[in-house]
């Protein structure tokens, strides 16, 4: 058998007639990529055949968002074969770490939501669960992130010219997908019959990448549907002389693939987000009813064999497309079509925040989907009946699809799925106590939890080789393939040779953080200082505006009370949406409070802070393993999960948290002892709410945090001054600041300390470790596959 860098070898030659010793780095890079998706391509074909003769259920997941990460290192580590490459390079004078730094981080995603969905991909894989994924081919993903002079820019992120390698394009299998025009009724023998006029189309290109599991025999596809215009369809227009119609299909096709919407946890409204959720909903529900069709030769049990998930309620549109397919396409009734949809739909719910509930004007989606709209309106119709007959009449307002002229997406998930969840234990409480209240009244045992979870192999095994290898012979158990394992850990929590083992290796990985801050910030960083990260979208409600108050509050206290704090590098990373005033109003604060302190002779002895431009997947990589601290301090019920906490927290950084989100569930899982909690209660921030936050009464009755306020007016560099966020914060904070900031420092002072005790630190650092298993993806995955899917691996 050809050995797998043989064939590297061999691509080399033929493609650029070059032995390995003549090669460049590129050229490398490139016959790895090549060579490692036609590896997986070979393995996928055994698994498809496997899975198509067991005829077994299949899981697809739907999602806008896939934030994959550079694929190369996890191909290479889940096939078991970076040692042999590792090897092979070397001893041709390559190294593999910096081929792995040619390949651009495909960003087809925002934040949580979209890393979670590949995640889940791995996770599944590796475990040898059939799931599809599908999402958009985004020509531009998130985008480019430059700080100048403190300010965010945005640029366009190209993946696409040397992330392609990666990318298997499947001509054969293209769908078309119609917009605008027009609906018909017309009665026949058969009933109503329905056909949609004038429309234009634009073809869905199929683009494939095949995603390993680790040691798994599975090989699962995430496919990326890519717009272009009809041009067959065009000419006949052109024949007919409708010359501005048919450019509209080049027009629409266009725009649709081009770029990723950049906003996180907020709805945009827009005509083209319309167009690219339909795109890709209707291209994979297509290509789901066509194979399973060519498969049984009916659709009657597609329920049985086929179980679609839908991520947010950003492929919502799903629902009424499968109906449109079987009402037009397949002519069932209304009731039989309602009856297998009713059972193919799983959704979860990522938000409770008010902006970030999808809604759609009809006036804006009605011109668009004609034939999608009249689908959504007669379910809102039978829903609203259904509804009154047995009596939930007076709780319409809120259960409606349809309210206001408004089109209310979750209401049109929830109604419409067997099975909605959320995504930690208080998140899915506040679902069924609080924002879904009545349809749980309604739909008793539809709601439940499955708590986040990470790829642990991406986010330790992968990204913090050292401690894996060091527990690895420590504890001598397989926890790469089961998570769970790495519990063994805790055997050691009083061992202090294990204790000052880890603090090396976390020491060794600051100083290779550090090294990159110095490169792209010019800042030196104490290695022996506390580093503390906030790493995740710039929120208001993740209130990463409370840690710079923090840092306002040292400021002041060393320079005017001769304070001496353990010395703090703090660490951030975020991108704001591009329309987001206050999120880039608060980068520029930050980074003005770093420029501030680098300019003073004392402070910049005691605290450093450093804003990591550009943050995404490649960047948490280097970040996470080298964090002390975890800062997880969002208002209390607003994080629905989070899950940078999680994979902090396996790499033994102590969270300061809120009990928010998934906090919950670490401070459950490593104790009390174990973690800093501080701030209001979801209850407590629902009762202040109700009774009238003033944040002005806070400042008024505490000079700390006047003078932090005050102080925060005086600062004006470079022409800048933070007037507008002082404020805010007196007359709205509408995320309580103010309330917690006391809390705050608090909290933040018995971190200092305790990180004095140096092995006391260690100990509860190791903790954190060892109680991780919990949080991995395996775990969440198989809740899904048991739980709601109902899907079997493929053996
Ligand atoms: I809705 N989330 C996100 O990243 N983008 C979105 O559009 C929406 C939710 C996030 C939540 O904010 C996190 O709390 C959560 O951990 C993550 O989704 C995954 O569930």
């Amino acid at each position: 058998m050809v050995g797998f860098t043989d064939e590297i070898g061999r691509y080399l030659e033929t493609k650029f007639g070059n032995s390995i010793d003549e090669a460049s780095e590129r050229q490398v890079y490139q016959a790895l990529m090549v060579k490692t998706r036609d590896k997986l391509s070979e393995k996928r074909f055994d698994y498809n055949k496997k899975l198509k003769d067991s005829k077994q259920k299949q899981a697809f997941y739907m999602s806008m968002e896939f934030l994959v990460g550079r694929t190369l290192r996890n191909n290479l580590f889940n096939l078991g074969l970076e040692k042999e490459v590792k090897d092979y390079l070397e001893k041709n004078g390559f190294t593999l770490d910096k081929i792995y730094d040619i390949e651009p981080d495909p960003g087809l995603g925002n934040g949580g939501l979209g890393r979670l969905a590949s995640c889940y991909m791995d996770a599944l894989t590796s475990q040898d669960y059939p799931m599809t994924g599908f999402s958009i081919l985004y020509e531009f993903g998130i985008f480019k992130q430059v700080i100048h002079d403190g300010w965010q820019q945005e640029y366009p992120d190209n993946w696409l010219d040397l992330g392609s390698y990666g990318l298997a394009y499947r001509s054969d299998e293209e769908v078309e997908i119609k917009f605008y025009g027009s609906t018909r009724e017309e009665w026949t023998d058969k009933g109503l019959k329905i056909t949609h006029n004038d429309y234009t189309s634009v073809i869905a290109e199929p683009y494939d990448l095949l995603i390993s599991g680790y040691h798994s025999e599975a090989v699962n596809t995430l496919r990326l549907w890519r717009a272009k215009a009809n041009k067959g369809f065009n000419m006949k227009l052109f024949e007919k002389g409708e010359y501005a119609r048919s450019v509209e299909s080049d027009v629409i096709a266009e725009s649709i693939s081009k770029l990723l919407y950049p906003a996180d946890d907020n709805d945009t409204g827009k005509a083209l987000r319309i167009k690219q959720q339909y795109f890709f909903t209707s291209a994979s529900l297509q290509q789901i009813v066509r194979n399973h069709y060519a498969t049984y030769s009916t659709l009657d049990n597609l329920a049985e064999k086929v179980v679609i998930h839908i991520n947010d309620t950003h492929p919502a549109m799903c629902i009424p497309e499968l109906m449109r397919i079987l009402l037009d396409e397949y002519e069932y009734s209304w009731e039989d079509a309602w009856n297998i949809v009713t059972k193919t739909f799983a959704y979860t719910n990522h938000t409770i925040m008010a902006e970030a509930l999808e809604k759609w004007s009809v006036d804006l989606f009605k011109p668009i989907l004609p034939r999608i709209y009249s689908i959504i309106a007669e379910i809102n119709n039978r829903f609203c009946e259904w509804c009154k007959r047995i009596g939930a009449l007076s709780e319409l307002e809120t259960m409606s699809i349809i309210h206001n002229n408004m089109i209310k997406m979750a209401n049109l998930c929830i109604v419409s799925s067997y099975n909605v969840n959320g995504v930690s234990k208080l998140h899915s409480d506040i679902l069924v106590e609080d924002t879904f209240k009545s349809f749980n009244r309604i739909y008793p045992g539809k709601f439940n939890n499955v708590t986040n979870g990470i790829a642990h192999r991406r986010w330790i095994a992968q990204s913090n080789p050292e401690l894996t290898s060091y527990l690895n012979d420590l504890l001598k158990v397989d926890f790469v393939k089961d998570l769970s394992k790495i519990e063994k850990l805790y055997d050691y929590k009083d061992d202090r040779s294990v204790i000052e083992d880890l603090e090396k290796i976390k020491l060794l990985k600051k100083a290779q953080l550090s090294k990159y801050i110095k490169e792209s910030t010019g800042i030196n960083v104490d290695n022996e200082s506390i580093f503390d990260v906030q790493v995740k979208r710039l929120h208001e409600y993740k209130r990463q505006l409370l840690n710079a108050l923090h840092i306002v509050y040292l400021y002041r206290k060393i320079k005017f009370d001769g304070l001496r704090p353990v010395p703090r590098t703090f660490i951030f990373g975020a991108k704001a949406s591009s329309g987001y005033a206050m999120a880039k109003n608060i980068i520029k604060f930050i980074c003005t409070l770093s420029e501030m302190i680098e300019a003073d002779p004392v402070v910049r002895n005691y605290v450093k802070v450093v804003f990591l431009e550009d943050y995404r997947v490649t960047l948490a990589e280097k970040i996470i393993p080298a964090a002390n601290v975890s800062e997880q301090i969002s208002q209390a019920g607003k994080e629905a999960s989070g899950t940078g906490n999680m994979k902090l927290m396996l790499n033994g950084a102590l969270t300061l948290g809120t009990m928010d989100g998934a906090n919950v569930e670490i401070h459950e899982a490593v104790g009390d002892k174990n973690i800093f909690i501080f701030g209001l209660s979801t209850p407590e921030v629902n009762e202040l709410i109700k009774n009238g936050y003033r944040p002005i009464d806070y400042y008024r009755s505490s000079s700390e945090i006047r003078d932090t306020l005050e102080f925060i007016r005086t600062i004006n560099l470079n022409g800048s001054n933070f007037n507008n966020i002082v404020d805010y914060l007196i007359n709205s904070d509408p995320y309580m600041c103010l309330a917690d900031f006391h809390s705050y420092v608090e909290k933040q002072k018995e971190v200092e300390n305790t990180y004095l005790d140096k092995n006391k630190w260690g100990s509860m650092s190791l903790v954190n470790i060892a109680k991780a298993g919990i949080f991995s993806a395996d775990r969440s995955t198989e809740e899904y596959a048991k739980n709601i899917w109902n899907i079997d691996i493929v053996k």
